[in-house]
């Protein structure tokens, strides 16, 4: 299917609506054995008397926990659509998906011990991030309330980690899924299970991205095995305009 471009404005910020907050935090990381950061996005109207459902949005081959921010300005747009009533009460965390002591994006990116940290980054998420998340956030647990959604290198993180721990995500979303996305019959070992347990499959990917046939060869297969999911096309390449879409429409899915 094709995925229309957004509305114009929907990236603008607007004085007349209320903002939510981006903060930098620190979490202690067993896996890494160090300190690490990462943004968090409360919404507009924060207090602790509501209980959230958590986005965790990860970054690129070429970012950190800062790169949705600096490129794409998240919390604009999810200020502007919380002002619509298009969102439901959600926290949204922007981890370090680099799961290694110099996690900063720097050097060759393609280095073995860079690209296997993003491997690493399973560990942090499941046993490290999510866990202080929940410990001090008022954020409400269980599958149903968490998401996992990313662009290229987090595409392929979030299909790999996502569909691993069904009894974690039940929203999984991939915005231009990186080659480190694990073959198919391994993300998908059991279609019957996987059908059961996600509320959403997402697959989207920009018509001129080069690694298209990521996104293709693995909507293929969820086609073939008949597994529930959306698989959407999109004008542009691998570039922050997409991105930025994918994230407009997600949001506005999950938690439903
Ligand atoms: C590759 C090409 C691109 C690859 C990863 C990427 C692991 C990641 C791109 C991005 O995150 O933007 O061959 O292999």
């Amino acid at each position: 299917m094709y995925l229309e471009t957004a509305p114009s404005g929907y990236d603008q910020c607007r004085d007349d609506v209320p903002h939510g907050k981006m903060a930098t935090v620190e979490y202690e990381s067993g896996t890494v054995g160090c300190k690490r950061k990462c943004m968090i996005y409360t919404p507009p109207g924060y207090a602790d008397e509501t209980k959230y459902s958590v986005l965790y949005l990860l970054h690129g081959i070429g970012g950190d926990e800062l790169e949705w921010y600096t490129h794409a300005a998240p919390q604009v747009i999810l200020d502007n659509l919380h002002a619509e009533g298009k969102l439901a009460p959600m926290i949204v965390v922007l981890p370090n998906g680099r799961a290694m002591p110099n996690d900063r994006a720097e050097g060759n990116l393609f280095d073995a011990d860079k690209i296997k940290a993003f491997e690493t980054f399973e560990s942090d998420l499941m046993n490290d991030l999510i866990p202080y998340v929940e410990s001090r956030y008022p954020v409400l647990t269980g599958s149903e309330n968490r998401a996992l959604a990313g662009l290229s290198m987090g595409g392929g993180q979030s299909l790999n980690i996502g569909l691993k721990h069904l009894r974690s995500f039940a929203w999984i979303g991939a915005f231009s899924a990186a080659p480190n996305t694990k073959a198919p019959e391994l993300l998908i070992p059991q279609p019957e299970e996987t059908t059961a347990n996600l509320r959403l499959l997402w697959l989207s990917c920009g018509m001129l991205d080069e690694l298209k046939h990521v996104s293709d060869r693995t909507h293929a297969y969820l086609a073939e095995l008949q597994v529930p999911h959306l698989w959407y096309e999109e004008s542009g390449g691998h570039d922050w305009p997409v991105w930025k879409n994918d994230l407009y429409h997600f949001s506005q899915l999950i938690f439903k």
